[in-house]
């Protein structure tokens, strides 16, 4: 067994719009109505993953769904064409790009079975999101079909699951046990808590873990309140390193005393609010960013452009390179399309520890892969798409014959139809 943290990034539906659907992501409502660049946005998360790639890094893939969602329409008792505008437009989400909030995956090392487990996140909160579990739970199931893997359908509604965007799992490497933070949300803010602890701890059992190496932490409901609707908006980790806003946490102190005991090698880099406040951290996605374990085990950061161009979250990532902290190189990418929705480096993608040789090869990439994928997308997804006029049947043809070119080219047709 040779595990290895891969990194499946949801390729970017031809679908991509602006319709402002996801209340307390102040990124995606202050865009709502604007032009999207679908063709854009997906051939700059192709790029995001082609940097990875020569990072000496493993790649996955993950597919988008068929959208609009005509099975989703059907069971409402309705038609694309008959359905009322905000219907069509949560139906025509390209939301799944953003993988972190897939599934909650907890690698072997942690598992008491041994196994792989994940666990298909419901995204019930948000109506465009509650919808893609079937399609996701087909294809992870698909991907990961080798026995070394436990697939899991979601926890079943009322009980808000977001998958790995609300999950951290510290451990002296990848392949060491681990232990698995799941971070919650509690109601009562002006925006919705997405992540439920009775989901988080429902997941938890599922996935076969010793109960002594989790812990269930609260999420800072000012956090929330400013805007960070996961977790991973406000904190990200990779091995035996933490990097956190100092406001991520509802009780800091518990967490870290807790953390400390179950993992005395911990590193926690936090951010003082008085360099970089709740509301830099959010606009700039400083934490939403990709902390990775590069071949010669020393850590970089691959941040969104956004977080380059705010002063003081840049000069903070400046000093802490310069200086001994945990984080040796800052890689930019511009994911700028997905920025705009809300979802940076960090979001669109979720982490597999597993050996690859387990793996659906068609999932997993090299730059050949993602020049055959660049050209599909060239070819066929539409160059812009006005949230107002996604009625248009001539665009909806359009993005559903750009979806079957795509898994044309992957060898993929079929995937969906289950
Ligand atoms: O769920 N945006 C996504 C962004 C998800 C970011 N993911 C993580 N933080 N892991 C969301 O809010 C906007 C779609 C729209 O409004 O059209 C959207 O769904």
């Amino acid at each position: 067994m040779m595990l290895t943290e891969i990194n499946f990034d949801g390729l970017v539906g031809p679908s991509h719009n602006y319709a402002g659907l996801s209340l307390g992501n102040l990124a995606a409502t202050n865009n709502a109505g604007k032009v999207s660049r679908p063709r854009a946005a997906a051939l700059q998360g192709l790029a995001k993953m082609r940097a990875n790639v020569r990072l000496g890094l493993a790649q996955g893939i993950l597919l988008p769904p068929p959208r609009p969602d005509h099975r989703w329409l059907a069971s409402l008792a309705t038609s694309y064409a008959e359905a009322a505008p905000h219907l069509q437009a949560q139906a025509l989400s390209a939301s799944s790009m953003w993988a972190a909030n897939a599934a909650t995956v907890s690698p072997a090392p942690d598992t008491v079975d041994g196994r792989c487990h994940l666990t298909v996140a419901n995204l019930v909160t948000m109506p465009h999101r509650s919808h893609e579990w079937p399609d996701t739970l087909a294809q992870l199931r698909t991907i990961f079909a080798d026995a070394a893997f436990a697939v899991h359908a979601p926890v079943p509604a009322p009980f808000g699951d977001e998958g790995a965007a609300n999950h951290m799992r510290l451990a002296r490497d990848h392949a060491s046990p681990g232990v698995e933070v799941f971070v919650y949300g509690v109601s009562g803010g002006p925006f919705p808590a997405r992540q439920h602890r009775e989901a988080s701890e429902a997941v938890a059992r599922a996935h076969d873990l010793d109960p002594a190496t989790v812990l269930f932490v609260e999420q800072n409901p000012e956090a929330i309140a400013a805007g960070a609707f996961h977790n991973d908006v406000v904190a990200v980790a990779n091995g035996r390193v933490l990097f956190a806003h100092e406001q991520a946490f509802a009780d800091k102190a518990r967490f870290f005393t807790a953390l400390r005991a179950r993992l005395p090698e911990v590193e926690i880099v936090e951010v003082p609010a008085d360099r970089v406040s709740l509301a830099d951290a959010v606009s700039s996605y400083l934490f939403n960013a990709q902390l990775v374990t590069l071949p010669d085990a020393s850590m970089a950061l691959i941040l969104p452009g956004e977080a380059r161009d705010n002063p003081r979250v840049w000069a903070w990532l400046q000093e802490h390179v310069a200086g001994n902290g945990p984080i040796r190189r800052l890689e930019v990418v511009d994911v700028r399309e997905s920025m705009a929705n809300g979802g940076g480096p960090a979001c669109l993608r979720l982490r597999v520890v597993a050996d690859p040789a387990t793996i659906d090869p068609r999932f997993l990439v090299d730059e050949p892969r993602l020049d055959a994928l660049a050209a599909v997308v060239e070819a066929h997804w539409p160059e812009t798409i006005d949230a107002t006029a996604i009625a248009d049947p001539a665009l909806v043809g359009a993005i559903e014959r750009a979806h079957q070119a795509l898994l044309e080219t992957m060898d993929c047709v079929g995937l969906f139809d289950s």
